[in-house]
């Protein structure tokens, strides 16, 4: 299962609509921009950048992305385009 921590970013929103585009279920999990929530130990964990969009994916225990829009894409499509 894949999960997306996002916001109402474009980052975020290029990363949904890749996602539906290749009708991809996932789980959304909003984070707050500001704050102290990308600060956070447990967010760390998830991308020590402390930066959105991350997309987790559950099964196979491993952060698909973390950086840009298009290294997602490019791993999505990878994965899931055949
Ligand atoms: N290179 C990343 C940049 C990601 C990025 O800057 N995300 C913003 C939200 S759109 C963020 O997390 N900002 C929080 C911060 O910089 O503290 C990408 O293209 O997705």
């Amino acid at each position: 299962m894949l999960k997306l921590y996002g916001c109402g970013s474009p980052n975020v929103f290029k990363v949904q609509l890749l996602l539906a585009e290749l009708g991809l279920d996932h789980a959304f999990e909003a984070v707050p921009l500001y704050g102290d929530a990308l600060r956070g130990a447990e967010f760390r964990a998830l991308n020590p950048n402390g930066r959105l969009p991350v997309l987790v994916d559950a099964e196979r225990q491993q952060v698909e992305e973390e950086q840009s829009p298009s290294v997602a894409q490019a791993g999505l499509t990878a994965r899931f385009c055949r």
